[in-house]
């Protein structure tokens, strides 16, 4: 069976398990004991509690596997999916204009690389995309850094000539201490299925308000490599409509978030091919969480809410200033052929 997930809770990074497509590695891990042959994207953020170990995720997939390192991107692929990193420091990107920052030209750059590379590749359908950057609250050029990032990365899907909202992948966008811009993706051959949240006004069409250009993501969406059904949740946060909620009460905060995943489980279910429903109680959590020091209320209102399921907590920012908490989820079920 092909798309696998796998996490380790460990110093370094395992070598063990095969047909690795790709990983990704948080807090502070030792290298590997041998050059990776696949692309790893090193999350810049300690792991939560302070002091737990590193955490190490992997993705799997059925050979054969090539991989290789093609406009700054380490990638690697079977027959039906890719999975790539790509890191970019803004100094390289001085200002092409007054008004254009270094971090939105990146943006641009990167998703405009990437995109080159899913062509070469013929992969064209973006499934799922991890957005780390610097400081992504500070603000310069009269704008904050994740609007910038915003504006960069919408360039480059017209550019490329992709749609802006509907069939856009889903993601995260997330702050960290330092380091270059990074981005991981995992796209394929075959067509995403995007979900929208009933709960929550499409990122996409998030008004001006929030940024000159709206973000360039779904709010989840599911995929098909072979004989299996892979749910992607976004980034989820504790917005209703397009507004912020529970300003400052980092539990209401991981309640409401914990709400919006149930909706979009729903949604997901909704649109399902496999026999098996997904769960809340059955995905994979991965909780950004801004201060250190909410660790334990944020572990200690999960819990009971997920019921069981994995959770990793990173310390991280969140893009917008007033939120304290960040979810993102993933589940991937095998599909019966008829
Ligand atoms: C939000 O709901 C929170 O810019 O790619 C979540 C997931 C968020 C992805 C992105 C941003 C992104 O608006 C922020």
């Amino acid at each position: 069976m092909s798309l696998q997930h796998t996490l380790h809770r460990a110093p370094a990074i395992s070598l063990e398990g095969g047909n690795t497509l790709g990983g990704m590695s948080m807090g502070d891990s030792k290298d590997a004991s041998a050059p990776l042959a696949w692309p790893q994207q090193p999350l810049r953020a300690p792991v939560l509690p302070t002091g737990a170990p590193p955490v190490h995720e992997q993705w799997h997939a059925e050979g054969p596997l090539r991989q290789g390192r093609d406009e700054g991107i380490h990638w690697r692929r079977n027959a039906e999916m890719l999975y790539g990193v790509i890191e970019l420091n803004e100094v390289d990107h001085p200002p092409v204009a007054e008004d254009v920052s270094p971090l939105q030209t990146a943006s641009r750059v990167l998703y405009e690389r990437l995109f080159r590379l899913l062509r070469e590749q013929g992969m064209p359908h973006l499934w799922r995309v991890w957005n780390y950057m610097a400081d992504i609250n500070g603000e310069s050029h009269g704008l904050e850094r994740y609007r910038q990032f915003n504006l960069g990365r919408y360039e480059a899907f017209v550019g490329a000539q992709r749609e802006t909202g509907g069939q856009v992948p889903a993601a995260c966008a997330i702050g960290v201490a330092d380091g270059p811009l990074s981005v991981a993706f995992l796209a394929g051959a075959s067509p995403l299925l995007p979900l929208e949240n009933p709960r929550q006004v499409s990122a996409w069409r998030y008004p001006s308000q929030y940024g000159p250009r709206a973000p360039t993501f779904s709010r989840a969406a599911l995929a098909y490599p072979r004989g299996r059904e892979a749910l992607f949740v976004s980034g989820t946060a504790s917005i209703v409509g397009h507004a912020t909620v529970h300003p400052g009460d980092v539990a209401a905060q991981c309640e409401e978030t914990v709400r919006n995943i149930e909706c979009l489980v729903q949604e997901a279910n909704r649109a399902a091919r496999s026999d098996r429903p997904f769960s809340i109680a059955g995905l994979s959590h991965r909780a950004y969480v801004r201060h250190a020091t909410d660790a334990h209320t944020v572990q200690r209102t999960l819990q009971p809410l997920l019921r069981g399921a994995s959770l990793v907590c990173v310390q991280a920012d969140i893009c917008r200033a007033d939120l304290l908490v960040e979810i993102e989820s993933q589940a991937i079920h095998p599909l019966v052929s008829p």
